[in-house]
C-alpha cells in the first residue's frame, strides 16, 4: 500500500514513521509512506496557501490551486483521495478495512478554518475520526494511517486481528499477566486452569459483559448466536444482582 499525506507540516509524521510497528512496516516495504508539503505546489508569489472567506467572517481558508495541483501531481489512476474533516463519515473498524483495500491513497490534512468547498470535488472520501475539533487534520491522518497499516499482512505477526475490539462486534475480554496476585487483586482462577474450552467460554462471556456495560449500542447492532445470547442473559442477570 502506498500512502501520500498532503500537509503543511510534513515533519509532523516523523515520529509516527520512526516508531515501533509502523517503522518496521515501512522498513519491510509493507507500506510506502510519504508526507508532501502542498505549499510546494503554490503558484502564489508569496507562497500563500490560504485566503479570506468570501462573504466575510473570521479566519482563512485553504485555497484550491495548491491543493488541487498537489492531488493531481501525486495521484495515479486508482488512487483514493481521502480528506480528514470534522464533517466526514465517522471512522470505524469496518471503514478502516474498506479503505485499507486501496493500493494507493492520498490523505489530505486541513488547517485554518478548513478547505474551499470546491476542493471536495477532487476527493473520494471525507472521513472524521470522531465528534470533536482538532487544530489540524494531521492528528486525524495519523490515526487513520495507523489503523490501515496494521491490517496489512505481515505487519502484525500475531495469529490474527480476530480478537481485537470491534473486529467481532464486541469489546475485548480482560487480560492478565504475572504476578498471579498484585496488591490483593488476583488473576481469575479459570485462566490458570489450563481448561481451554472453559477459558474460551469465560472470555466470550466477559467480552459480552464489557460490551453490555460500556457499549450496549454495539450489542444492538450485533447478531448474537445461541451461545452468545445465553451468555448475555446470564450477564444481565448477574449485573442486576450487583
Ligand atoms: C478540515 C476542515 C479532522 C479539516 C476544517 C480535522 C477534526 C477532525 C480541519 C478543519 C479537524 C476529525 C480546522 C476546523 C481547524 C476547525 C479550528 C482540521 N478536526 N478545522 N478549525 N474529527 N481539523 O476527524
Amino acid at each position: 500500500m502506498k500512502i501520500t499525506v498532503l500537509t503543511l507540516f510534513p515533519e509532523f509524521f516523523d515520529s509516527f514513521t520512526n516508531t515501533s510497528i509502523i517503522k518496521r512496516a515501512i522498513d519491510n516495504k509493507h507500506v510506502d509512506f510519504s508526507s508532501v508539503n502542498f505549499r510546494d505546489y503554490t503558484l502564489d508569489k508569496h507562497n500563500n496557501v490560504d485566503d479570506t472567506v468570501c462573504g466575510g467572517g473570521a479566519g482563512m481558508l485553504l485555497t484550491c490551486q495548491p491543493i488541487v495541483d498537489a492531488i493531481k501531481a501525486n495521484r495515479q489512476k486508482d488512487t483514493k483521495v481521502i480528506m480528514m474533516t470534522p464533517q466526514g463519515a465517522p471512522l470505524n473498524q469496518q471503514k478502516v478495512h474498506e479503505l485499507a483495500q486501496s493500493d494507493d491513497v492520498i490523505v489530505l490534512c486541513g488547517h485554518y478554518e478548513g478547505f474551499d468547498e470546491r476542493i471536495r470535488s477532487y476527493v473520494d472520501e471525507e472521513i472524521s475520526i470522531g465528534d470533536y475539533v482538532l487544530t489540524g487534520g494531521e492528528t486525524a491522518a495519523v490515526v487513520l494511517c495507523d489503523a490501515m497499516i496494521r491490517l496489512h499482512d505481515g505487519v502484525i505477526t500475531t495469529t490474527s486481528h480476530e480478537d481485537d475490539s470491534y473486529e467481532n462486534g464486541l469489546l475485548e475480554y480482560p487480560q492478565y499477566t504475572r504476578p498471579i496476585e498484585f496488591e490483593g487483586q488476583k488473576v481469575p482462577d479459570i485462566l490458570l486452569s489450563g481448561h481451554h474450552e472453559n477459558i474460551r467460554k469465560w472470555r466470550l462471556k466477559e467480552s459480552i459483559r464489557k460490551t453490555y456495560l460500556r457499549r450496549p449500542d454495539l450489542l444492538d447492532k450485533k447478531e448474537l448466536n445461541k451461545e452468545e445470547s445465553k451468555l448475555l442473559s446470564e450477564v444481565i442477570e448477574e449485573e442486576k444482582m450487583k
